[in-house]
């Protein structure tokens, strides 16, 4: 089958994201024997033209079309993508008469309901890999695709409001599938000079459950890792064929469980392979050791999931663990030479000014490089903090969907907004990306051009970026600015 890929995100802030999934997909359809084009509407400037243009020279038999994000899940600086998505349906739709294959991270997150509002004519629910390839298959030889892990076909679907309960897409493999992603697609190198780092994924999947998170519902609730050989093999080709270059490893947490990552460091430091990586990192268990060890394998910095630093809070949050573990994981880091930035949630159910504020107090003393605090929790259908609230009747199901909404706890919700620019604009090394924007499109085309690359938060390690950082958060708002158009507080 003629099969075109495209890639809908549009999103550079806070840098233009490598299609990783849809490369996997393409490695996948590609070795089932398929014809593969892309399409990617990251960089062109006239991105549906370009999208037309290239459907009617290839003449797809399928399309598969990637939705990466949702929305940015910031408030209330929210930025919703339904428009340029439906935008990208439509065009694909005028243009050709081959079914549209929604897929994609935002599009599992709710496929029913962008089934309904995009008109898909198939959808992938979860990894694409094994199932958008039996679609294909099934198709391709007159079959009903029903009955496929995975596959969503629109009339299998309840109207949207219903109390049906929300869909979750399963990972559709056991095993890791073996794939390497066909980079070869998309300009890898555009994505290095303009996002500042290349993206590998190690395993997949998370054990944890904490309340608002989508990544277990999205991957899996276990953990299906790579062997370190394989990914480091991976690593050692990307280097050798584009150059030297930093890495984010994009696992829900790299960190765990034990042993996993620890395989990856000593296969680098094995081959002697001068990298510069990062990644998600989770306070369990992260000690000194495995620090000291990340960091002789050339981690540069870990994006640390805290959300909190208050013992109730945590609880609340559905973490697995306590303040006292936050500051050991946050010291190891920094003993080791490690950059922390502290990943936080204000907001949630059960947050009160006393959590806030022992939080922000124990973010300071913990002298981080930097903290990038979100105000109000983005719900999504199926995690275990929106059902819980559905089930206790203070949400209503209808109200979580592709509208951005975001829970804000009644006790703070007049006090956040003042209080945590006031704290950013004290400590200067804190993005609030719902209240001031991260980065101007600008800036951050500059600093790749620059050749700044890695993550953008380890420039507040400068203290002559704080005062500069610190001017966003220099007027005293108390309230939460202009609100969107498309957007709900529950
Ligand atoms: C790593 C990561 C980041 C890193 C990326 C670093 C890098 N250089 O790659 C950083 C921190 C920069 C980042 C930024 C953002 N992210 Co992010 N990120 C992730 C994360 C954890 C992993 C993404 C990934 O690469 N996965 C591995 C690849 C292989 O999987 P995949 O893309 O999902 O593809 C598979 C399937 O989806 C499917 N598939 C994909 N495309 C297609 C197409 C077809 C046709 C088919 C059939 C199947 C299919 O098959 C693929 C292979 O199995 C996900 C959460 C998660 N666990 O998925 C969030 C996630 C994608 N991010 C999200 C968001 C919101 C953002 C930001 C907007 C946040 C912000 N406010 O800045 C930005 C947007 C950046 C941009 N330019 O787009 C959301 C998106 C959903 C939503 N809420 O809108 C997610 C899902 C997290 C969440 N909140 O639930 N992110
Ligand atoms: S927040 Fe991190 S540790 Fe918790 S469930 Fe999500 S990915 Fe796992």
């Amino acid at each position: 089958m003629r099969v075109l890929l495209v890639s809908a995100n549009r999103e550079r802030i806070p840098d233009p994201i490598f299609p990783l999934g849809l490369a996997y997909v393409g490695a996948a359809a590609r070795r089932a024997g398929h014809r593969v084009a892309t399409a990617d509407l990251c960089f062109a400037r006239r991105p549906l033209q370009a999208l037309r243009r290239q459907v009617v020279e290839f003449r797809p038999e399928l399309v598969g079309l990637s939705l990466r994000n949702v929305d940015n899940a910031a408030y209330p600086l929210t930025v919703d993508y339904l428009e340029r998505h439906r935008e990208v349906v439509d065009c694909l739709h005028a243009s050709s008469d081959a079914p549209v294959v929604l897929g994609g991270s935002g599009f599992s997150i709710l496929p029913r309901e962008y089934m309904r509002v995009l008109g898909g004519d198939w959808g992938v629910a979860g990894e694409g890999e094994l199932a958008f390839m039996a679609l294909l298959a099934a198709l391709a030889d007159g079959r009903e695709p029903g009955g496929i892990p995975g596959v969503i076909a629109p009339q299998g679907w309840t109207p949207a409001g219903t109390d049906a309960p929300a869909p979750l897409p399963q990972a559709a493999a056991d095993g890791w599938h073996g794939l390497r992603p066909a980079r070869d697609l998309f300009d890898y190198g555009r994505y290095l000079r303009r996002g500042g780092m290349g993206n590998v994924q190690t395993k997949s999947g998370c054990v944890f459950k904490c309340g608002y998170c989508t990544y277990p519902l999205l991957e899996g609730r276990r953990f299906r890792a790579r062997e370190a050989g394989d990914v480091v093999d991976e690593i050692e080709s990307l280097q050798r064929d584009y150059g030297s270059h930093p890495i984010f490893f994009v696992d829900s947490i790299l960190n765990f469980p034990p042993g996993h990552l620890e395989g990856i460091c000593e296969e680098l430091l094995r081959r002697r392979l001068r990298l510069r990586w990062s990644g998600y990192a989770t306070p369990v268990k992260l000690g000194m050791e495995q620090a000291r060890l990340m960091a002789r394998a050339g981690c540069e910095g870990v994006e640390l999931g805290s959300d909190a630093a208050e013992d109730g809070q945590l609880r609340h949050l559905g973490k697995s663990f306590d303040a006292a573990t936050v500051w050991r994981a946050n010291d190891a880091l920094k003993a080791a030479g490690l950059r922390v930035c502290h990943s936080v949630i204000f907001g949630a159910p059960g947050e009160t000014e006393a959590s806030v504020r022992a939080t922000c107090g124990a973010l300071r003393a913990m002298r981080p490089t930097a903290v990038v605090a979100m105000t109000g929790v983005r719900l999504y259908p199926g995690t275990p903090l929106t059902e819980g609230l559905i089930a206790a009747g203070r949400v209503a199901r209808a109200d979580v969907g592709l509208t951005p909404a975001f829970y804000i706890e009644s006790a703070v919700a007049g006090f956040l907004p003042g209080y945590l620019r006031q704290q950013a604009h004290a400590a200067g090394n804190w993005v609030l990306p719902g209240l001031a924007a991260p980065l101007l499109p600008a800036s951050q085309r500059l600093l790749r051009a620059l050749g700044v690359s890695g993550p953008l938060w380890r420039l507040l390690r400068f203290s002559w970026m704080r005062p500069l950082h610190r001017i966003r958060f220099r007027r005293p708002g108390t309230s939460w600015g202009v609100p969107h158009p498309r957007r709900k507080v529950l």
